[in-house]
């Protein structure tokens, strides 16, 4: 199928804009209730706004409601003195929302259904200090970002044949095809080993070169990698092209390019743990590629690649794997090494908070 990148790059701007992993919305705290002068009655507070996490809410729940506004505090009687307090409200969001204000402070993360984020005060009943007047709630827009939780997660560019891994090593039903952007929203399959143990992994839309500039689908999905433990990058060993206009680009270049786009989205995420499959080896020719990328990465020689693509610090793979996803070759000793490398970061992250414990001792 050959479409130019024109037409790509326009497709993929509409299929953006389907798929929501962020929501704007406004929030409001109730105002306080009046105070009684005569008597030193207390108007009760404005109820608050807050935010938690519950498994059966999607995004598109969030889109059916854009203002939240908490209970008015009650005023204070003759009868009843003191007020009570406003209603609160409570906003359900998905697991692995980010709670933010408009410029991006963070207020909280919810990967658990239990804690609440307060997002806006309610107003103080009216009171001696406020002359007896109720105050106003706290108000204002919040953003709520999806980010998927996931022990790994799957990056490449588009086409390396990422869905058919999924595929491969889960139950999942991904969209599989031959031309770039198949997959428009992040998917998450749960591998399966005998021991019952289970390892989510997150497919993701493919990454270009550029994306960091909003080429293609952008790179905002690489917020959902920001929490996995470890990286699979997944490339085509053969390399890629996206149409004819653009460059042909080795899979060693595509390495670069990728590790060039997750460091100007975050430079920290090149300092993940990261696995390395090689896909496509039952093609022609796959061995050959394999030996130069192999080399290339072994020796640290990054001669053939210029400066400005060139990443400022490389991620060091734990393993490099050629696979044949769609033909099932190495798939299972992946799996096994995705497995081992996720228990020992477990192993690490124990270690380091028993250290810790005893540090605070
Ligand atoms: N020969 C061969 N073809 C493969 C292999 N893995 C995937 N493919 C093919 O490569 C094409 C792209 O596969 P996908 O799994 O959709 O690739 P992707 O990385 O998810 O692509 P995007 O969703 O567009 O980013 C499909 O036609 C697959 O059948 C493989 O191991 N060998
Ligand atoms: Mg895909």
């Amino acid at each position: 199928m050959v479409l130019t990148t024109a037409v790509l790059l326009r497709k993929a701007g509409r299929w953006r804009s389907n798929f929501i992993d962020q929501v704007r919305i406004h929030v409001k705290g109730g105002a306080g209730g009046q105070g009684h002068p005569a008597y030193g009655g207390k108007g009760g507070n404005g109820g608050d706004v807050f935010v938690k996490a519950n498994k059966n809410i999607s995004m598109k729940d969030l889109k059916m409601k854009r203002r939240h506004v908490a209970g008015i505090g009650e005023n204070s009687r003759v009868r009843a003195l003191q007020g009570s307090k406003g209603n609160d409200v409570i906003i359900k969001v998905p697991l692995g929302v980010c709670v933010a204000t408009d410029d991006r402070h963070v207020l909280g993360d919810l990967d658990t259904e239990g804690p609440k984020v307060l997002v806006a005060k309610g107003g103080l009943g009216g009171c001696h200090d406020n002359k007896w007047s109720g105050e106003k709630g706290q108000g204002g827009n919040i953003k709520l970002i999806l980010k998927l939780i996931a022990d790994v997660g799957l990056v490449g560019f588009p086409n390396a044949g990422k869905s058919t891994l999924l595929k491969a090593l889960s139950r999942s039903q991904p969209k599989i095809a031959s031309y770039p952007f198949t997959t428009i929203r992040p998917q998450v399959g749960i591998v399966e080993y005998p021991d019952q143990r289970q390892i989510s992994l997150a497919d993701l839309p493919g990454l270009i070169e550029g994306a960091h500039m909003n080429y293609g689908m952008g790179h905002t999905f690489l917020r959902h990698v920001e929490r996995t433990k470890l990286l699979l990058f997944m490339v085509d060993v053969h390399g890629f092209q996206l149409s004819d206009r653009n460059p042909f680009r080795s899979s060693f270049e595509t390495i670069m390019l990728l590790n060039k786009e997750l460091e100007l989205y975050k430079p920290e995420l090149t300092r993940k743990p990261a696995i390395l499959a090689l896909n496509k080896m039952d093609i022609e020719g796959a061995e050959e590629c394999l030996q130069e990328t192999r080399k290339l990465l072994q020796e640290s020689d990054y001669s053939s690649i210029s400066e400005e693509l060139r990443p400022a610090s490389m991620i060091q793979f734990e393993d490099i794997i050629p696979v044949s996803a769609q033909e099932g070759h190495s798939i299972d000793l992946l799996k096994d090494r995705i497995r081992s490398t996720i228990d020992e970061i477990h192993q690490r992250e124990h270690q380091q908070d028993i250290k810790e414990q005893a540090n605070n001792r």
